[in-house]
Formats: C-alpha cells, structure tokens, sequence
C-alpha cells in the first residue's frame, strides 16, 4: 500500500518534471505576430489596455481583449481611440513595439504581417 503510493507519488513528480520542461521549450521558440487594433479602453489600475484588434492570421481572430504594455511610457501615452499597430509573441499578452496609426499611415497602407 505504501509503496503504490511512493511509486504513484514518483510517477508524478516525474510527470510535473516533463511537463515544466516542455513549457520551457516553446517559450524558447515564441513566434512575433503584428496586432492592428484600437484601444478601447485604459485601465490604469491593472496597467492594461483592451484592444479591439483585427484577425492575426495563424493565431487569433478578430477579438477584444485586454494586454498588457511592455513600455510604461508608452503605456501613459494611451488613450480611447488610438488606433495602433504592435509587436505580441505566442502566449504572452503583452504589447511591444505600440506604433500609433497616423492618418498617413491609412493613405498608404499599414504594412501588416
Ligand atoms: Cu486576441
């Protein structure tokens, strides 16, 4: 009896080993996507924005949802409205990179990934 629960207990830490392993692996390989939204919303409390953004193709579709901002002066610069183009990587809900989408940038093309 105790030595099924030594073996299963065993069992398990080899499994919690295999597991923290794999997740440092795919960390190790993040892929970069390009986000194109608009800021919906600034929360300073939570120092996040919700992003209402366009299809990232291979990752996510169209959706709203909350990142958080990777430069705290960037983060101050934010507001409603500001239609941006950013840098994300797999797995990681954070903006890099916030480039703000002048009118310039609609007359001749945002260029997107
Ligand atoms: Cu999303």
């Amino acid at each position: 009896m105790i030595r099924t629960a030594a073996r299963t207990l065993a069992a398990l830490i080899g499994l919690a080993c295999l597991i923290s392993s794999a997740t440092a692996q795919s960390n190790s390989k993040t892929k970069a996507y390009t986000l194109h939204g608009t800021i919906q919303e600034v929360k300073d409390a939570d120092k996040k924005v919700t992003v209402k953004h366009d299809k990232i193709e291979g990752y996510m579709g169209a959706m709203t949802m909350d990142y958080g901002v990777s430069d705290p002066e960037m983060f101050k610069k934010l507001k409603a409205g500001d239609e941006i183009v950013a840098t994300i990587y797999q797995d990681e809900y954070t903006l890099y990179n916030i480039r703000l989408v002048q009118i310039d940038d609609r007359v001749h093309g945002v260029k997107r990934k």
